[in-house]
């Protein structure tokens, strides 16, 4: 199976799973529709900026990388959120629904790592 061809199933996958339950940590939303309050994360020269981020639950996270070599948020399990590969100026949008700490890698290049703190509103 093509890279690509996997990638766009885990994210048809992790939607559907988002919209039959409303219990889920973090949703996959379209960035298209993530709110004006959402944080900005740029993906730039192999690193998350700013690589930690202190939210309330409820928020929108939204990625965008600016490299030309292709990155993607991955949240390991029990979250386990593989966002798509993401091209120059391609972004991923998460909401972080339920407080917690949730560690963050680029799958292709794990030494890139961030970390999300979400906060009771
Ligand atoms: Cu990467």
């Amino acid at each position: 199976m093509k890279l690509r061809t996997l990638s766009v199933l885990l994210v048809t996958l992790a939607t559907f799973s988002s919209a039959a339950a409303n219990a889920n940590p973090v949703d996959v939303v379209s960035p298209s529709e993530a709110p004006a309050d959402a944080v900005k994360v740029d993906i730039e020269k192999m690193k998350f900026s700013p690589s930690t981020l202190d939210i309330a639950a409820g928020t929108v996270v939204v990625w965008t990388n600016h490299d030309a070599v292709p990155h993607n948020v991955y949240l390991p399990a029990p979250i386990q959120v593989v966002g798509q590969m993401l091209r120059a100026g391609q972004s991923l949008a998460l909401k972080f629904n339920e407080p917690g700490d949730y560690s963050y890698i680029c799958s292709p290049h794990p030494y890139m790592k961030g970390k999300v703190t979400v906060k009771a509103k």
